[in-house]
């Protein structure tokens, strides 16, 4: 019953316990640079076993939303700098989220209002975020253009050096954002990936980039310091799969000798439902095929969780559970799980943008 309080090593980060901060963007990095109330919020949480930052741009190209951080630029290093020795000094784990959003952006937010890329020039229909007269607003994405075959080793490297200004930045590991339909996920799924050439078509070939740039972080920092993030069903930002089990199965098979450090799955709709209709998936078979092939890296489970079902999740053979929105309301959610709550209950309306209402200012219990 007590187990999620346990220490436990993930890859080469050893953890106080088996709760985990799912990443969360916030929008509240003017410039994409990361900022002193950023150090203060994620110094707030420390106690999780591990914080996953909000996702995080390896490239200006890979930028979708208005104030969002990057980790490109020696100013963004320097912010997470403030960041990661916060978390630290309360003797937290912090990891950063590798993120390229690939169609899910505007041309406002592309180098030289260019447009955003995607695997196939098809539009996704969901919306960004700009900043319209200092007010977030709600807009269409742009229209993406193809990408080049020539252009993907430059993404792919783009990703090595963004884990390495993690390090640099002093994070203990980086987490790969392959989920929720940005870059990766648009390319593994059939419904944004019409490819004719060595990246789409087959499951082997859709796969390919994922692999690719997961190989390239782990040959640059070690598969200890490294993490992936999946979705198989979610419907987020307009990207579906045809038949994600078998997709999924491929890419954990491939996974399982690169000694990740964990594997966070989200189970169902990201920040909704836990099953999609006429969209079942069988995650046990998918740890199972991960397990069968060698993998040994943490198995992260992520979605709607509360203290009964992470319980459960550890019982069936989860390592690891990551809370979202109860940690954006709860700096001291592990102490809350321990003493069976009470919860904060979120405020959405303070999610995207702002300053420190609905970021800093959540009471913890000795408040
Ligand atoms: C909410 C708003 C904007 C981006 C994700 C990075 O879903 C996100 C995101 C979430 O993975």
């Amino acid at each position: 019953m007590t187990r999620l309080f346990d220490p436990f090593t993930a890859g080469d980060i050893a953890l106080a316990n088996r709760i985990v901060m799912a990443p969360l963007t916030r929008n509240r990095a003017p410039n994409a640079v990361p900022t002193a109330l950023m150090a203060t919020y994620y110094g707030q949480r420390a106690s999780a076993g591990l914080l996953i930052t909000e996702a995080t741009a390896i490239s200006h190209q890979g930028q979708g939303y208005a104030d969002v951080p990057g980790l490109y630029a020696p100013e963004q290093i320097a912010g997470w700098q403030r960041v990661t020795a916060a978390v630290h000094a309360a003797g937290g784990r912090i990891v950063t989220q590798l993120w390229h959003v690939g169609r899910v952006s505007h041309t406002e937010l592309q180098p030289g209002g260019g447009a955003p890329v995607a695997p196939s020039a098809i539009r996704a229909k969901t919306k960004t975020v700009l900043i319209k007269d200092g007010v977030p607003t709600f807009v269409e994405t742009s229209e993406p253009r193809a990408l080049d075959i020539d252009e993907l080793p430059g993404i792919v490297d783009d990703y090595r050096r963004a884990a390495l200004a993690a390090i640099e930045a002093g994070f203990d590991g980086v987490e790969i954002h392959a989920a929720n339909g940005y870059l990766i996920d648009q390319f593994l799924k059939t419904g944004s990936n019409r490819r004719t050439d060595a990246y789409g078509g087959s499951i082997e070939n859709r796969a390919r980039l994922l692999l690719e740039v997961v190989r390239a972080v782990t040959d640059a920092i070690g598969g200890g310091r490294a993490g992936i993030r999946l979705s198989p069903v979610t419907p987020a930002n307009d990207v579906i799969d045809a038949d994600p089990q078998p997709l999924f199965t491929h890419v954990l098979r491939e996974l399982a000798p690169l000694d990740l450090a964990y594997v966070h799955v989200i189970e169902g709709a990201t920040g909704g439902p836990r099953e999609v209709p006429d969209r079942p998936f069988d995650y046990a078979a998918l740890r199972a095929a991960y397990r069968a092939a060698g993998g040994e890296g943490a198995w992260m489970v992520n979605n709607g969780y509360d203290l009964s079902l992470a319980q459960d999740a550890l019982a069936e053979g989860a390592d690891l559970v990551a809370f979202g929105k109860t940690y954006i309301a709860n700096p001291d959610l592990v102490e809350r799980l321990k003493q069976g709550g009470p919860y904060n209950p979120p405020d959405r309306t303070t999610f995207y943008g702002g300053g420190e209402k609905g970021y800093t200012d959540y009471p913890a219990l000795s408040a």
